[in-house]
């Protein structure tokens, strides 16, 4: 795929059917022009089509094309999946290069993979993208050798279509490979994990992209992930440990956002990044609450966590951002989501609540010293109840106890811990 300077000019085009959203479709069209800009291309104009079917020829319809074209681009962008035929139709009657939502998105993963796993996923991602387009790519060269016989069902096998099936192999057999080199990545990363697993527990951060996961990450682990206010600015995994106060250490990791249409075949591809959220034992759920689209973004949060598989793991719901957003929101959202944390990732609110709310989603049964007096019966009884007791002698008026609680309870007792 080729690099993409920022000279480059744009218009964007969707089609809102007739029975479909048209404010879901102009949050969208926003999305995509956000998307374009991180792919380094200027958007000069949008359009959105209102029609009661797409064109099978060129999408938007010629007509509409025509008429968007009133000044010179480089490039059109489609907010809509394009088949490879549609885009080389639009190629050919106008002379301008035409690609899809999921082409501006495969572009910005080419060109900010840094390490050598998340290169090998884009690399998948790209030729999963590529193999079911390659027959259209070619048919035009039939066409042009044949005439329309060839569209006519004539038993002939054109030039295209061989170059096609070679072609159909090499991707394939690149496929193969890389989807062997990245099978020993997860194998390794799973490895680590039974290790890590053995010694402490597992958050992910998840959310949509540009949610604020890196800011939080840094902020709670003194790391130093990139962030940035672009969508995708983290393409890659990241752990740390994350001291929850008293020696009770987790682990945290950081890893790629979600978006709305995300395609099938990314997400398959980004399976080793993933993985890290496929196995936590606790998931931090973060949105942005600034943004107006913010209950779409946690349903399309939702809908990525099933298609991994991870819509079983325990998650917590973050609201970050808060110092965005006037007072009315955040008592709206508090009543609304029970049980969700409001932070402001940059200024650091509320932090302190949430690592406390972290723990005791964890709720890991730890060990804990108690020393109490004798007489403090009650508390004696509930260390009983609550915690199984490892050790226990008495000294000088005094119980003292080796016990393994969970952090829920050991609250109850926090002026006995020694
Ligand atoms: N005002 C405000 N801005 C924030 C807050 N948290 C993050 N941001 C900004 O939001 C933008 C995105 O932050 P990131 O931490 O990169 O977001 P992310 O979820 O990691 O994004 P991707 O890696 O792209 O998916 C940056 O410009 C941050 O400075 C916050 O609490 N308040
Ligand atoms: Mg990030």
């Amino acid at each position: 795929m080729e690099e993409h300077n920022e000279k480059m000019k744009a218009l964007l085009i969707g089609v809102c059917l007739l029975d479909e959203d048209i404010a879901a479709k102009n949050a969208s069209m926003e999305e995509l022009e956000r998307l374009v800009d991180t792919a380094g291309i200027t958007t000069s104009g949008k359009y959105i089509q209102r029609k009661n079917r797409k064109s099978a020829r060129t999408y938007a319809g010629e007509g509409f094309i025509e008429k968007c074209l009133k000044e010179e681009v480089d490039i059109l962008i489609f907010d809509n999946d394009l088949t490879g035929s549609q885009a080389r139709n639009i190629e050919r009657l106008f002379s301008v290069e035409a690609i899809d939502r999921t082409e501006v998105i495969l572009r910005i993963f080419h060109n900010r993979a840094r390490t050598k796993e998340a290169k090998l996923q884009v690399r998948l991602a790209e030729l999963r993208y590529e193999l079911p387009r390659l027959k259209s790519m070619w048919t035009h060269l039939d066409r042009e050798r044949f005439g329309s016989r060839v569209g006519a069902g004539v038993a002939v096998r054109g030039m295209g279509e061989k170059q096609s099936e070679k072609d159909r192999q090499k991707l394939q057999r690149e496929i193969y490979v890389i989807e062997k080199r990245l099978g020993k990545i997860i194998k390794r990363i799973d490895t680590q994990k039974k290790r890590r697993k053995r010694n402490c527990r597992n958050i992910g951060l998840v959310g949509y992209t540009n949610a604020g996961k890196s800011t939080l990450f840094n902020r709670l682990t003194d790391a130093r992930v990139l962030v940035e206010d672009k969508l995708f600015a983290t393409l890659d995994s990241t752990t740390r440990s994350l001291d929850l106060g008293k020696g009770r250490d987790v682990v945290i990791s950081d890893t790629v956002g979600f978006i709305s249409n995300l395609p099938h075949h990314l997400i398959a591809s980004f399976r080793a990044t993933l993985r890290e959220a496929e196995e936590a034992d606790l998931l931090l759920n973060i949105t942005d609450i600034s943004d107006d689209d913010f209950e779409k973004h946690i349903n399309d949060v939702e809908n990525v966590l099933e298609k991994i598989g991870a819509d079983g793991i325990p998650q917590l719901l973050l609201f970050n951002k808060t110092d965005l957003v006037s007072g009315s929101v955040v008592e709206r959202v508090k009543k609304d989501y029970p049980g969700a944390q409001l932070i402001s990732a940059k200024n650091g609110e509320n932090l302190e609540e949430l690592l406390y709310q972290i723990d005791k989603s964890l709720n890991v049964p730890r060990k804990y010293r108690l020393s109490v007096p004798q007489t403090h019966q009650k508390a004696i009884n509930y260390t009983h109840n609550w915690g199984r007791i490892l050790e226990k002698e008495y000294e000088d008026g005094f119980v003292k106890m080796t016990v393994e609680m969970g952090s829920e309870e050991i609250r109850n007792l926090e002026d006995y811990v020694v």
